[in-house]
Formats: structure tokens, sequence, C-alpha cells
């Protein structure tokens, strides 16, 4: 078995609970602001996360839940424009510190770090999210911890698709086997698993139900030395929060 040689991060889910929290109050409010009558309630919003990519969820939301819409111009454009608008409250959202990290994510990090082990961010978001979300609620400098940021359009395909996992890998020059993906969700898991990686699962409120077969380790939370980790699925030894020494048995498991 390869040495582990980098952690690969997805962000909305497992770095912060932002999709209730963040996202979706932002789709609302920019919803509002086109003085359009849609609103996205939380139970609705559970089915959306179906589809990864903001515009690609609004695209479906009109496919599946809103036929009747009609625009009288460029679909596309007016859907690009709103996500404009989505990303600006977003980013606002995560500026006024309204979003905390998971309980485990800062600590795993800044052992990572210190360890010298390399980090990327392999995400569906879009970059200024991600900068919003490392800068506000890990640290003003948190974007440079990471070597790759691999996010939003970079790649076409999204999540479930592996293409964001092979970029980021690419640009890493790293193999599927130096490395392990932290994921929350079904998309996540389907994504980093298509790209040939072993995955370490974060379920959230969103996700709990879902399928994670062939996950490393299934867990509720990485937890704290005093705020425990429950095993949903999968083999955690002795450990009680997820370190990196936990990290390393997974991988080599
Ligand atoms: C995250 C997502 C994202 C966000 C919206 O999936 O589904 O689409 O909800 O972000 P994952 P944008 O955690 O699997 O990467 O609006 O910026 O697209
Ligand atoms: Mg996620």
């Amino acid at each position: 078995m390869n040495e582990l040689k980098a952690l690969l991060f997805d962000v909305d889910g497992t770095l912060a609970d932002t999709e209730r929290d963040g996202h979706l109050v932002a789709f609302n409010r920019a919803f509002a602001d086109a003085g359009l009558d849609w609103h996205w309630s939380s139970e609705l919003y559970g089915e959306l996360l179906t589809v990864t990519g903001g515009k690609e969820r609004m695209h479906f939301y009109l496919d599946e839940y809103n036929t009747d819409f009609t625009h009288p111009g460029n679909l596309d454009d007016f859907i690009k424009q709103l996500h404009i608008a989505k990303t600006e409250h977003y980013v606002n959202i995560l500026a006024e510190g309204g979003m905390p990290l998971r309980s485990g994510v800062r600590r795993l990090i800044e052992e990572a770090r210190a360890a010298d082990m390399r980090m990327a961010i392999v995400t569906t978001t879009s970059p200024d999210n991600v900068t919003a979300l490392l800068t506000h609620a890990l640290a003003p400098d948190a974007t440079s911890w990471f070597e790759v940021i691999a996010a939003g359009d970079v790649v076409p395909a999204k999540k479930p698709a592996p293409d964001i996992y092979v970029y980021a890998m690419q640009e890493m020059g790293l193999s599927p086997a130096e490395c392990i993906a932290l994921e929350d969700s079904r998309n996540g898991i389907l994504s980093a698993q298509g790209a040939g990686l072993k995955t370490i699962i974060t379920v959230d409120a969103y996700t709990k139900g879902s399928d994670f077969s062939g996950a490393a380790i299934v867990l509720d939370q990485m937890g704290e030395p005093d705020i425990p980790f429950t095993v949903l699925a999968g083999d955690a030894g002795s450990s009680r929060y997820l370190d990196l020494a936990l990290v390393k048995r997974l991988h080599a498991a």
C-alpha cells in the first residue's frame, strides 16, 4: 500500500453545515431580490440536493418542481444572473461570521498542516464561496494551506462525476492510492470512488440516511477529544475522534 500523501476535503456539509444555513438562505434571498415567488423550504432543498451545483440545481427545480415557469429571455443567462446574486448573498452570510466549522475540522486540518500532510479542496461549489468559508471560518490565510482548490466550473461535469477529484490529483501529481477523500454525501462518495479514492464520510442532517457503501468509515462527525464521534459503519478501533493516525490507518486498511 502506498503511503498517504494528501487529504482531499469536500467543503459543503463536510467542513461546515453550509447547505441549510448558507446556500439555502442565499438562494431564497436571490429569488426575492429578483421578484420571483420561488421559495425553497428546508425540506424541498433536501430533495434539490440530489443535483450538485447551484446553477444546475435551479434548472433541476424548474424541470421538476416549477414546470409552469416561463422566462421571456435566455433561461441560461437568467439562471447565471440569479447565481451571481446568490453567491453574493452567500459570501455576505459567511463574512458576517455566521458559519462555524463542524466539530473536529479545525483540529484535523491543523494537525495535518503541522505534519506537512498535503491538502486540497475538492468541491462543486464556486471558488468565491470556498475562499469566504476558509478565510472567515478557518483563518485569514487558510486558502494558502491547501495546495489545490478544485472548485465549481473548473470541470464541466460536477459530482457525482469523478472529474473534480481526477483534476485535483492531476494538479498535485498524485495517484488515488496516495490520497484519501473526506466527504459527507452520496454524490461526494460516488465522485471520490469513481476517481479510485478511499473515502471517509461524516454525515449531516441532509445525508444521514444515504447509501455510503464502500466507505472507509461512516461517522456522525469528526469529533473532538471531549466530543467523541459515533461510528455508523466501519471500524475505528479504540479511536474516539478522527485524527491523522486514524486517517492513516483507514487509508492503509
Ligand atoms: C455542494 C453543492 C453545491 C452548493 C452550491 O456539493 O451541491 O452545489 O450547494 O454551490 P459537494 P454553488 O459538497 O458535494 O461539493 O451555488 O456555488 O454551485
Ligand atoms: Mg458535500
